[in-house]
């Protein structure tokens, strides 16, 4: 096992990575931009390295001061968290090739994975079913127009080098498809250097379900079952449970193995997410893979008993996985609320600040993943993520009694929060009886 390694991240996420250390007894080095030289996790790491500046440019996303700080810590793996370079190739390569383990999937997987071309190509080998569309990016718009006329309108644009619904583009008829086409490439191009586009069919009201995998660097893979993650904002996820309460086991057990062929055909290696939409009749269809650590992975934790992040570490260090796909069951039912310092009345606008007031939430059945305090600091720099409050219990109608109770203990002053719209979801008629998809907070909750 490692002596000791350093988390490349900040806030929530930080935290729990270095939790994990401390539980492993794996020494842990924290890295922190200006704006974080007050968080009160870093007191819990061994030590703390300033990298930069506020902006994540100058400090989260910085390789070079991160490796340089790795070398100052001397530790021998780097865990990325999510977001920041979590999925970046050539930061996997260069920890790598400057003598340090990633704490995440071969540069190489994150590279084919980052093209969802390429993904779906693997995919379509390993017969894991995928939304009808182009296999591969467009050439032509003589092209477009065949793929679009043989699916059927309407028609959905993606691009290859995107993910996570940037750079779509929905197309309705046959005589919008060269200029949407057009639009789409020179978006893409300017978003992430590609104009690489490809096309599928659009499905109508998904829902969004998604399968953790684990996979060593023995060559043994494990999925961990489903979460479902419809309820989302601007394709910002609000709320994650698992298991996939509208899904009936037998099509859970084919979407684990899917994503678990899927790992195996892309050479994958530790902790992933393979995302599918799912459409009213319950085809899913693959879209998308995440190579790194989620937010929403604590739904997983608590309803499978493992320890994803301790996993992923193990897994780096070359350990084979302890346990079999059998091992893994699903206990009871989790959910999840992202409370982000935003404000829901001035559509969703970041509110930094003091907190000035925290209680948290306690009792059977409640975990609380947070890094703030009283008297915390909210910057304005990145992501407004405040905490996540996440229930278990043996049932989704016990699990939902939990998290009203836990969401009316949470107080949070000083900034606005997204608090108050997760009382409203945890109370919703359609969102009690699991009638949601991902266009439902839009559509029917903020509509
Ligand atoms: C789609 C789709 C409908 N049809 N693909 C958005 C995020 C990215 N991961 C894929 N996304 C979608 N792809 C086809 N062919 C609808 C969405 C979509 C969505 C997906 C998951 C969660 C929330 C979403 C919200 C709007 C649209």
């Amino acid at each position: 096992m490692f002596e000791r390694i350093l988390v490349a991240n900040r806030g929530e996420i930080a935290l729990r990575v270095i939790r994990a250390c401390k539980e492993m007894g794996v020494g842990v080095a924290a890295v922190y931009s200006r704006a974080d030289r007050d968080a009160p996790y870093l007191n819990l790491a061994d030590r703390a390295i300033c990298i930069g500046k506020e902006s994540s440019a100058d400090s989260y996303l910085n390789r070079s001061r991160i490796i340089a700080a790795a070398e100052v810590a001397d530790v021998q793996a780097i865990h990325p968290g999510y977001g920041f370079l979590s999925e970046n190739p050539e930061f996997a390569e260069v920890c790598r090739s400057s003598g340090f383990e990633f704490i995440g999937p071969p540069h190489e997987a994150i590279r084919r994975m980052g093209l969802k071309t390429e993904a779906k190509k693997i995919a379509a080998a390993a017969k894991v079913a995928c939304v009808p569309g182009s296999e591969g990016a467009i050439s032509s718009n003589e092209e477009a127009a065949q793929f679009a006329r043989a699916i059927g309108f309407p028609v959905l644009i993606k691009a290859a080098a995107g993910g996570g619904g940037k750079g779509m583009r929905v197309v309705r008829e046959p005589s919008s498809l060269v200029q949407s086409l057009a639009r789409a490439k020179a978006e893409a191009d300017a978003a992430f250097k590609n104009p690489s586009v490809y096309l599928e069919k659009f499905i109508d009201q998904p829902r969004h379900v998604e399968v953790q995998i684990l996979a060593d660097s023995h060559g043994n893979i494990v999925h961990c079952w489903d979460r479902d993650c419809s309820l989302q904002r601007r394709h910002q996820k609000l709320v994650e449970e698992a298991p996939a309460a509208s899904l009936p086991l037998k099509i859970r057990s084919r979407l684990g193995d899917a994503a678990v062929r899927l790992a195996k055909a892309a050479g994958y290696v530790n902790a992933g997410t393979c995302e599918f939409l799912v459409d009213a009749q319950n085809n899913f269809y693959f879209i998308e893979v995440n190579a790194r650590i989620q937010v929403e992975h604590p739904v997983s934790e608590e309803v499978t008993g493992l320890d994803l992040i301790k996993e992923q570490i193990k897994i780096a260090a070359g350990l084979p996985l302890s346990f079999k796909q059998d091992d893994v069951q699903v206990r009871g039912h989790a959910i999840e609320c992202r409370i982000n310092s935003e404000d829901p009345d001035k559509d969703f606008r970041p509110s930094p600040g003091r907190i000035t007031k925290l209680k948290v939430p306690g009792g059977r059945g409640v975990r609380w993943d947070s890094h703030i305090e009283t008297g915390y600091v909210v910057p304005p720099y990145y992501d407004s993520l405040l905490g996540k409050l996440i229930v278990h219990a043996p049932t989704r109608p016990e699990a939902l009694a939990v998290l009203r109770r836990a969401l009316d203990e949470l107080v949070i002053e000083g900034v606005q929060t997204t608090i108050p719209l997760h009382k409203r979801i945890a109370r919703d008629s359609d969102f009690i009886a699991g009638r949601v998809d991902t266009t439902w907070v839009e559509r029917v909750l903020l509509g």
